[in-house]
């Protein structure tokens, strides 16, 4: 039940724009994040969902909202306690924070009955919570799990030594734990599904290695699920596009050194539009 994650698995998904579609035909998403001091991090999930094809996208912030993102004006921005978490795909976790407010708010979202990308303090929240993971494992609508190798260890009760050391095994357990679809980050991304199916992605390098490129593969993650794409699906496309924007930008002589996480958004809708 192992592959090596390939287009050929999901390009199927991308549907072509229906001529008398509408901005709510392609969802909303909702990014629950941005702690005081931490607004870059919803920001660069918010533009990857909406340039990676969402109808509507909107900053949820658990701290002080920005009024406006300057650089992509579209993206509306609202406390996230005045969000009902209902009407859309919420991406909950970057730069969210670990105090009280972010826990009610992360539960909140966790409740809804909408598909659901956890990353980030979402993972560092669920790690602190075996109530609130119970929640996510009893959830219907599908689950992403976006775990770097430390936020997995946090949620594993683990070093982060053990879980390098069996990738495989720590996302085959964080999947049936959280019954979600697992990305283990990092080179060599490893995918899992509750149901056992696991791949391995070939795309990426170590340009990725800079701060904000979680909070954008989140985004985009997200964008796929409110575009109706299923669970399973929406993980590898997301994995497999935010490599090969890595990959492209390398080829193109702007990375590794120096790529930023920004760069990669307008790629990855590039590489979304080609599938
Ligand atoms: P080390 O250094 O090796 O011991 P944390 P965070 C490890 C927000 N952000 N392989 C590594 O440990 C996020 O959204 C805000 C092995 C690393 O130092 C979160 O809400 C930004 N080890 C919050 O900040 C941009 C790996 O984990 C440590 C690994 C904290 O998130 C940045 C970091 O983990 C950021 O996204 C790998 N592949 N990857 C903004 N612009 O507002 C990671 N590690 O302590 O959970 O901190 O990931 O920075
Ligand atoms: P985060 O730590 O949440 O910002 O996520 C970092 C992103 O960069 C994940 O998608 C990782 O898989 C990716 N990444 C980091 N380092 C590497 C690497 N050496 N090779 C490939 N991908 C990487
Ligand atoms: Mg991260």
């Amino acid at each position: 039940s192992m592959h090596l994650n390939d287009p050929a698995f999901f390009a199927r998904h991308a549907r072509v724009r229906r001529h008398n579609s509408h901005k709510g035909s392609y969802g909303n998403v909702f990014v629950l994040g941005g702690a005081p001091g931490m607004a870059g991090a919803p920001v660069l999930a918010g533009r990857a969902a909406l340039q990676g094809g969402a109808g509507r996208v909107y900053l949820c912030f658990a701290g002080e909202p920005l009024p406006v993102d300057a650089g992509q004006p579209e993206l509306m921005c609202r406390p996230a306690r005045d969000i009902d978490f209902a009407g859309g795909v919420t991406v909950a976790g970057p730069g969210l924070g670990n105090g009280d407010e972010a826990a009610r708010l992360l539960a909140r979202a966790v409740a809804s009955r909408q598909p659901l990308v956890l990353d980030a303090d979402a993972l560092n929240l669920l790690a602190a919570d075996p109530a609130l993971r119970g929640a996510v494992a009893s959830r219907a609508a599908p689950t992403l799990a976006t775990p770097h190798p430390l936020e997995a260890a946090r949620m594993l009760g683990k070093p982060i030594d053990a879980v390098q050391a069996d990738r495989l095994a720590a996302a085959r357990t964080l999947a049936t734990m959280l019954n979600a679809c697992i990305v283990l980050k990092g080179s060599g991304t490893v995918i899992a599904a509750p149901d056992g199916r696991v791949a391995i992605n070939p795309t990426g390098n170590a340009g990725l290695a800079t701060a904000g490129t979680g909070d954008v593969l989140a985004g985009l993650a997200g964008a796929l699920l409110a575009q109706g794409w299923p669970g399973w699906e929406a993980t590898l496309a997301a994995v497999w596009l935010h490599g090969i924007a890595a990959d492209m930008l390398v080829a193109e002589g702007t990375g590794p050194i120096g790529l930023t996480a920004s760069e990669l958004i307008p790629t990855m809708r590039v590489e979304l539009n080609r599938l």
